[in-house]
């Protein structure tokens, strides 16, 4: 791209806002969704007055390191990446290489110096736009479709957080109650794709929800994510079971060998968010066969150049590419919608936590980013395409300073509900 002297931007001042957003009692195999989920916000200034927008994980330590970041990154020029990520890395020298920012324990190994380069990274291709009249899709290569397809992501849950009223969403503990949540998100959404997140009940209770969305849905294609709850004998037991019957099996057992074991005895194709998740992690699943599809996820591999870099190693050695989410607001949709819309291989749909989210709650203005028929359409305007709306920027960060949580701890609240609740990895 032929950069002009005034569409070059040096950062002139960086804000880091921690803010919560209401979630819901969805379980999974470490616990249970505490009531609030948190995020940090990330705006970076630069001298002619533009704001770049990141979003990521707001767990406490995750938050320092953000905030020794933002201050390393002064004079940084937006078109520099590398020097950005360059100095996050001297920053952070000597801190952990590696972590489990935001993921309750379940996702541990990813590349701390990643993480905290992702939103940064975010923001400055949001000013690259700005400055040019771009969207982030044409800055990364060029979108290769218009719409973005999503799944249904169904989670198992309870009717309300203990001592709350029912929520909107109501109890899902059971096919029967599995395939209605499922009718709803079709209906609201219009997903074409559906995931249930497993590793909560039996596996067979499991094996019997996902028969009964095949016999009410025929046509989508389907997945279990369990996040290695099985041994790699009861994998491949359910992996036999469901021949013909998911399009991938997710994350059955803890580790690569494992996971190894596992894909050479069923036939589906295995994908993780948990046994390759940053790039020392590639060749050692590579060379043992252990998964078929990688789940990118901007947060945690460097942002939306370093994810694209890792969907090119996956085209490299045939290995399919899909998205994985965690609870978020609207500036990590709109960055995992113009990163799927300029990545060629990103063919499966991709996760979203965004249905279990209060539908108004967000930290940016509203109409941007909708959904229809379970895609949203990738954002023309220049940048990620979304704006910040400070009131509600204000009144979610005064909901993080309330609520008290500063880290993310399905087993902590699932055990204060519940003391004789045991964390069991595999647990069946
Ligand atoms: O939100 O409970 C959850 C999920 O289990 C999430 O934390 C996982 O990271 O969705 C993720 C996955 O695909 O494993
Ligand atoms: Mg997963």
């Amino acid at each position: 791209l032929p950069v002009t002297d005034s569409q070059r931007q040096r950062v002139t001042g960086v804000t880091v806002t921690p803010v919560a957003f209401k979630d819901l009692p969805l379980l999974n195999t470490v616990g249970v969704h505490e009531p609030y989920a948190l995020r940090a916000i990330v705006e970076v200034r630069t001298e002619d007055g533009l704001i770049g927008l990141g979003e990521t994980y707001a767990d406490a330590d995750h938050l320092a390191r953000l905030r020794l970041a933002a201050d390393e990154i002064i004079g940084t020029d937006v078109w520099d990446v590398n020097e950005l990520a360059r100095r996050i890395r001297v920053v952070l020298a000597g801190g952990p290489g590696t972590g489990d920012h935001g993921m309750a324990g379940m996702v541990t190994g990813t590349s701390t110096a990643d993480a905290i380069l992702s939103p940064f990274e975010v923001a400055f291709l949001d000013i690259q736009g700005q400055a040019t009249g771009l969207p982030v899709s044409t800055l990364l290569g060029g979108a290769v479709r218009d719409t973005v397809d999503y799944s249904g992501y169904l989670f198992y849950k309870w009717a309300a957080h203990p001592g709350h009223e029912p929520d909107r969403w109501g109890a899902a503990l059971d096919p029967d109650g599995i395939v209605a949540q499922a009718r709803r998100m079709v209906t609201e959404y219009g997903f074409s794709a559906l995931k249930l997140k497993g590793g909560v009940f039996p596996p067979d209770e499991e094996i019997e929800a996902i028969h009964a969305l095949r016999r009410a849905f025929p046509e989508h294609p389907l997945r279990l994510d369990p996040n290695g709850a099985w041994t790699v004998e009861t994998s491949i037991r359910v992996g036999q079971e469901l021949d013909g019957v998911v399009e991938y099996l997710e994350d059955p057992t803890p580790g690569v060998e494992g996971m190894a074991e596992v894909a050479r005895k069923v036939p589906m194709p295995l994908a993780t968010n948990m046994c390759v998740v940053s790039f020392a992690g590639i060749e050692p699943a590579v060379r043992r066969d252990a998964v078929g599809v990688v789940l990118s996820d901007h947060h945690f591999w460097g942002g939306l150049g370093r994810s694209r870099l890792l969907a090119g190693i996956c085209d490299t050695f045939g290995l399919g590419v899909s998205m994985h989410s965690n609870s978020h607001l609207g500036i990590s949709l709109a960055a995992m919608t113009h990163l799927a819309a300029a990545t060629p291989n990103l063919t499966y749909a991709c996760d979203t936590h965004w249905p279990w989210k209060d539908p108004g709650e967000d930290v940016i203005a509203p109409g941007a980013l909708t959904f229809s028929d379970g895609a949203v359409a990738v954002p023309t305007t220049p940048g990620l395409g979304v704006t910040l709306d400070r009131d509600m920027l204000g009144r979610l960060h005064e909901q993080y300073l309330e609520c008290g949580l500063r880290s993310r701890d399905d087993t902590g609240y699932m055990r204060g509900i519940d003391p004789s609740y045991e964390l069991l990895s595999p647990r069946w």
